[in-house]
């Protein structure tokens, strides 16, 4: 069983718990245990099988969960998950997805309507049948219809793969690939090197002395449920996490062509192949050929395509058309951030509110990425859920992060700890701490968490206010949305964006799989308009620090260079652009 069908359990359960109005600290833990879950690299099956004690190890899975993984693994169910849906049947989950309808909305259209899915639903809301129930109108109604169009929009995307479901597992299987004797080149294309957000399938490369026994190996990789096709030189299989992988095998001479051919984007193939036509080639996946002769002039190389169609290389996170090809033929591609430039992480969450890791752990795994800083912001005391900190608690994490940073001085150690919260930005456009708690902090990460169904005018009013204040530092996830589950909310980026340069605020671009908020489209508008970007990860989990290099290709997809990227400046300059401004 894969991490994802079990993290679906966890998840499951916590929405149901929900809807029934249960404890919402247990739901939380539920809730907690799936994003670890999501966010581990190893498998929990083959821990399970090896050494099942050693789940203890995997911080954030208390001895209940660890008991129910175990379950999950040997049984293929969940006796809770079952009890839970004797009593919430399945169809009410899907009305979660329906924005606006949070659980104790979807259990009272359950409990009074009988309403079991989004199809009721939307018969309930044509039929007039919501607007007597409690707290509902004539206009939730309308609300609602429209939520189901977002809904239908989403449901079409979700069947595409988050990035961390696919790209741990795109390596795996390259690793396996690269052990198989005669196997010499082995890449990945597609969606998948170009970094986009989701990922329909996997397409992987290689050029090899056999094709018919790589395709043979390929199709034995432990992880395939399914094999649908399987070639002389291409196979297609179905991993257990339901994601398809394509493998072609290709001669040497024209690996590169094929690489460039398959890491798309069409559009981008069909922009390169004209410019091809009008100097008199012809491009494919086998080669670049002349157009009198037939003679091949490119191919082995990527370089080489791009060189024989007078192109230096492109980077695949800029292929999408969108101006880098003129960009290329100027000579002005962007100088690209890249991983190793990152020195620390401005959004983590500890212990102290919804974080599995205490502050330490957090600090130990920060300082073996290489990093110099790293930002401690838990929760405010208005995200109750997350059990966010009052302004007495905060002092315990200040004091905690000074009594970190004196050991490490002791030792000689140059990492950092900087002091900081994510302050809930009020509907009011107001932060949740007082100005005297806010004199404290060293790095105010500000961030909606409710409201989300404003007005564009009122939301961008709101968020612009609280960079009035002069003391946010970072607008964490700046438009909220959580892919293949929530839509962005309602505001004007343009005029969000033109505050953040005049207050010297920085936009976050959070590298959680689900959220990669900003996006590449938002993340050029950044750079255009000069606003700093913080690629943060918002770990709440040690092992989610890794989650950076989302963010970092994301941010590449958005032509960011490493001077726009506020956390790629050493602790010093830091600092002192946390106090200043951006
Ligand atoms: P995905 O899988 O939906 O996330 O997106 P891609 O970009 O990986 O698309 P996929 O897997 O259908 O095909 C891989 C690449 O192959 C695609 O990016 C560009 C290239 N390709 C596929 N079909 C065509 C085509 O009809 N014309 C051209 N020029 N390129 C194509
Ligand atoms: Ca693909
Ligand atoms: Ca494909």
């Amino acid at each position: 069983m894969d991490n994802v069908e079990i993290a679906r359990f966890f998840n499951e359960i916590s929405d149901l718990l929900e809807i029934k109005g249960e404890n919402p600290f247990r739901v939380r833990s539920y809730r907690n245990a799936a994003l670890v879950i999501e966010g581990l690299t190893l498998s929990l099956e083959s821990i399970v099988e090896k050494d099942e004690k050693s789940l203890e190890d995997i911080p954030g899975i208390g001895k209940s969960i660890h008991e129910k993984i175990v379950e999950i693994i040997r049984t293929n169910g969940c006796e809770l998950h079952e009890e839970l849906l004797k009593e919430v049947p399945q169809g009410v989950l899907e009305l979660l997805k329906v924005s606006g309808i949070g659980p104790r909305k979807a259990g009272l259209l359950y409990k009074k309507l009988g309403i079991q899915g989004v199809g009721d639903l939307e018969a309930a809301a044509k039929g007039h049948k919501l607007r007597d129930l409690p707290g509902m109108g004539e206009r939730s109604e309308e609300k609602i219809l429209r939520a189901i169009e977002d809904y239908k929009t989403i449901k079409a995307s979700s069947l595409r793969f988050k990035l961390s479901v696919a790209y741990p597992r795109a390596r795996g299987y390259i690793e396996y690939l690269k052990k198989f004797k005669g196997v010499v080149q082995v890449e990945a294309a597609g969606s998948l090197r170009r970094w986009k957000e989701t990922v329909g399938d996997v397409d992987i490369l290689v050029t090899c002395r056999e094709a018919a026994a790589v395709m043979e190996h390929f199709v034995k990789y432990p992880d395939v449920k399914e094999v649908v096709s399987k070639g002389e030189t291409k196979a297609t299989v179905v991993l257990k996490s339901g994601l398809q992988v394509d493998l072609r095998a290709l001669e040497k001479k024209s690996f590169g062509a094929a690489l460039q051919y398959f890491t798309g984007s069409k559009s981008h193939n069909i922009a390169v192949r004209d410019r091809a036509k009008k100097m008199g080639l012809k491009i494919s996946e086998y080669g670049v050929f002349s157009g009198k002769t037939g003679e091949m002039v490119a191919g082995e190389k990527e370089e080489d395509v791009y060189r024989a169609v007078g192109l230096p290389w492109i980077a695949p996170e800029l292929r999408e058309n969108m101006g880098e090809i003129e960009a290329a033929e100027r000579g002005d591609l962007p100088d690209l951030i890249e991983l190793s430039d990152i020195k620390g992480d401005l959004h983590v969450h500890s212990t102290f509110s919804d974080g599995a890791s205490t502050m330490e752990e957090l600090a130990e795994a920060a300082m073996g990425m290489g990093y110099e800083y790293m930002a401690v912001t838990d929760h405010s005391k208005a995200v109750g859920i997350a059990h966010g900190l009052d302004e007495k608690r905060l002092e315990e994490v200040i004091s905690g992060v000074e009594a970190v940073n004196r050991r490490l001085e002791k030792k000689g150690v140059g990492f950092r700890l900087i002091k900081g919260a994510e302050v809930d930005i009020r509907a009011d456009g107001t932060l949740d701490f007082s100005e005297g708690a806010l004199k404290k902090l060293d790095c105010v990460v500000g961030a909606v968490h409710s409201g989300f169904t404003m007005t564009m005018e009122d939301m961008t009013r709101r968020i612009i206010k609280t960079m009035e204040t002069g003391y946010l530092n970072v607008l964490a996830h700046p438009t909220g949305r959580l892919i293949g589950m929530r839509e962005p909310y309602e505001v004007d980026m343009e005029r969000v964006m033109d505050a953040a340069k005049e207050y010297g605020v920085a936009l976050e671009l959070n590298s959680f799989p689900e959220r990669l908020d900003l996006n590449d489209a938002h993340l050029r508008l950044a750079k255009d308009k000069g606003v700093m970007v913080a690629i943060s990860t918002d770990a709440h989990h040690a092992g989610h620090l890794d989650y950076v290099i989302y963010g970092v290709h994301t941010a590449r997809r958005g032509w960011i260079e490493k001077k726009n990227v506020l956390n790629a400046r050493g602790l010093k300059e830091l600092m002192r652009l946390l106090k200043r401004g951006c």
